[in-house]
């Protein structure tokens, strides 16, 4: 099949062999931490000392992490694709830029910044955070919080996303679990479309059933299938 507009959907699978721990998975985040203290809002009000243990050590591996074979095949293709291709991403890491990938979104927020939740100024920041972190911006100590989409939060550029789900003819699901709207419903939307669907994951997920599927490690399936995909 030849096809001309592609949007891709990343999760945590795709950065998983990079070192980066994914959430659902034996053994992943949501294993060790309880969402709703450290992915919420509401956590984030009752005990904000709380969330930045969570999110440093993950700030600081993030930091660590380099890109794996996976994210740099999704380079090449952006590259030397005759098409378009989005890629939107759930990861809050920045491997995809680092692997060369530029037309991405980051649906659910970047790691590497902060936002003030007084003066809502969102900046780059390497460090970690605390309760008494200042704003750059208005001062504010107490309010600063990684610049990531939590549970109940309106997710980031939900327009430009229908808009390229309206237009595309191959939806690419990697290393997503399906499970967290509304990135799980984007199968939907590019069905309608009459978009071909299909899911590189390490097993079946939660959609599994709407999508053509290859199963196996990111780094394996996803160099594989971007080479088919440019050889035409
Ligand atoms: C590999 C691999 C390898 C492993 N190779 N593969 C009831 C019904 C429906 C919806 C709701 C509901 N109640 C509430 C909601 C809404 C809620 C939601 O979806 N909840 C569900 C859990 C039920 N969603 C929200 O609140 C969102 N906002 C929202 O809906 O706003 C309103 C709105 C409405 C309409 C339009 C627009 C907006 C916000 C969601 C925010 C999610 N935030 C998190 C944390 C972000 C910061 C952080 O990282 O700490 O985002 S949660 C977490 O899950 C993170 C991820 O991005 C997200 C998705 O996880 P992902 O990437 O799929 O990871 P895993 O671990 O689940 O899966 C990994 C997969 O990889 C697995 O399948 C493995 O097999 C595979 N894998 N190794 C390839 N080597």
């Amino acid at each position: 099949m030849r096809f001309n507009n592609i949007v891709i959907l990343t999760g945590a699978g795709l950065s998983a062999e990079s070192g980066l721990g994914t959430f659902r998975d034996k053994g992943g985040v949501w294993s060790e931490f309880n969402l709703e203290e450290v992915a919420t809002p509401e956590g984030f009000a009752r005990n904000p000392a709380k969330v930045h243990e969570f999110y440093n050590p993950r700030r600081r591996r993030q930091a660590e992490a380099g890109p794996n074979s996976a994210h740099r095949a999704l380079a090449r293709l952006e590259r030397d694709f005759p098409g378009q291709v989005l890629t939107v991403t759930q990861n809050i890491d920045a491997l995809q830029e680092a692997a060369g990938t530029r037309n991405l979104i980051h649906m659910h927020g970047e790691l590497a910044r902060v936002r003030c939740g007084s003066c809502g100024v969102s900046l780059p920041w390497e460090g970690d955070l605390s309760v008494g972190t200042l704003c750059a911006g208005c001062g504010m100590p107490g309010l600063m919080r990684p610049d990531v989409v939590w549970f109940g939060e309106m997710p980031r550029q939900m327009d430009r996303i229908y808009e390229a789900l309206g237009t595309c003819d191959l939806f690419l699901s990697i290393g997503t679990s399906g499970t967290v709207y509304p990135a799980a419903g984007f199968v939907f939307e590019a069905k309608n479309t009459g978009a071909h669907a299909v899911e590189l994951n390490l097993e079946p997920s939660e959609g599994a059933d709407l999508f053509d599927e290859r199963h196996g490690p990111a780094t394996a399936v996803v160099p594989m299938y971007v080479e088919r995909l440019l050889a035409g």
